[in-house]
């Protein structure tokens, strides 16, 4: 049995189980569970604190676990990155108050500077020979300037909205986040196994959430046109319509495209264009 380490609550919690829904695997979290047995693949799921887990998949008391970048950033742990899930993204970045005129990362030095991730922020100031004082928080570290507890802020943005609120302005990015599944480094036989086909199912799952399924319909002078735009996966499937001089052609469009193609498909005679979402992709 493969054990996993997911949030218990949090902005990680639904992406992670609805990842490993649309893999397959059903898990009930239901009230102060501490684990549960999930159907549908051999997986024994351990709910915890985000920043708890990195340890707990470094000592090997789970195989795996879903967390945050910026968390593994901060604890520094020994574990390997296998797959990013592409959800809960975020950026941890330096911010001060919005009217303070700001020249440069030098305008640091010297400064206070908030934080609840010391290791992250030390580093970025040590890299950048920056001589900053850190001042640690745990929680609402946005609403220390206003208190004069500290020049600046080091924090998770997303939206930018908190730090709009409380009258500061984003200017450095220290790094960028998302969701990711790591894995400890002395794994046996078994779980190995497990933990490929897992991950088999993951990368099937993120492949068909980048792509989606397109059919279109169009006259056989423009197909080589449209097959340029379409290319596939291998090449597009093109079938005969019942109208004479018509054809079928479906094929798959990445979403970083998608707009593109579609205008590109109309301008060149594409006609009555389908889009469709794909379940499931393995190359
Ligand atoms: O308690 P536990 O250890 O389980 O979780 P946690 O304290 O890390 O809490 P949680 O659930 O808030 O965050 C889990 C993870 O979600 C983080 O470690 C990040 O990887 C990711 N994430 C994504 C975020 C955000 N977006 C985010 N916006 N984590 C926190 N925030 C906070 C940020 O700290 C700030 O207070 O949201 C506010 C800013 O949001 P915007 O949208 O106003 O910019």
């Amino acid at each position: 049995m493969l054990k996993i380490a997911v949030q218990k609550s949090g902005r990680l919690n639904e992406g992670s189980l609805a990842l490993l829904r649309d893999c397959g695997i059903v898990v009930e979290n239901g009230g102060d569970k501490l684990k549960a047995e999930a159907s549908g693949f051999p997986l024994e799921v351990i709910f915890l604190r985000n920043s708890d887990i990195p340890e707990y998949v470094q000592d090997g008391v789970v195989h795996c676990g879903i967390i945050g970048e910026n968390v593994l950033a901060e604890s520094g742990a020994g574990i390997d990155v296998l797959q990013k899930l592409g959800f809960s993204r975020c950026r941890l970045s330096l911010a001060l108050p919005k009217e303070g005129k700001y020249d440069g990362l030098s305008w640091f030095n010297g400064k206070r500077i908030a934080t609840s991730y010391p290791n992250s922020l030390q580093k970025f100031l040590k890299k950048n020979e920056l001589n900053a004082e850190i001042h640690l928080i745990n929680g609402s570290v946005e609403i220390a300037p206003a208190l004069g507890l500290a020049n600046a802020v080091c924090d998770l943005v997303s939206s930018g909205n908190t730090l709009f609120s409380n009258g500061l302005k984003e200017v450095e990015v220290i790094l960028k986040s998302e969701a990711v599944l790591v894995a400890s480094r002395q794994l046996d036989g078994e779980a190995r196994q497990l933990l490929d086909k897992l991950l088999f199912r993951i990368r099937a799952v993120l492949n068909a959430r980048k792509y989606s399924y397109v059919l279109l319909n169009c006259p056989e002078e423009r197909l080589d046109d449209i097959i340029n735009i379409l290319p596939g996966m291998k090449s597009p499937t093109i079938m005969p319509l019942a109208q004479k001089g018509w054809y079928s052609l479906h094929s798959v469009v990445h979403e970083d495209d998608f707009w593109n193609h579609i205008d590109a498909l109309k301008a060149n005679g594409a006609e009555g264009i389908l889009i469709i979402p794909i379940e499931k992709m393995i190359y």
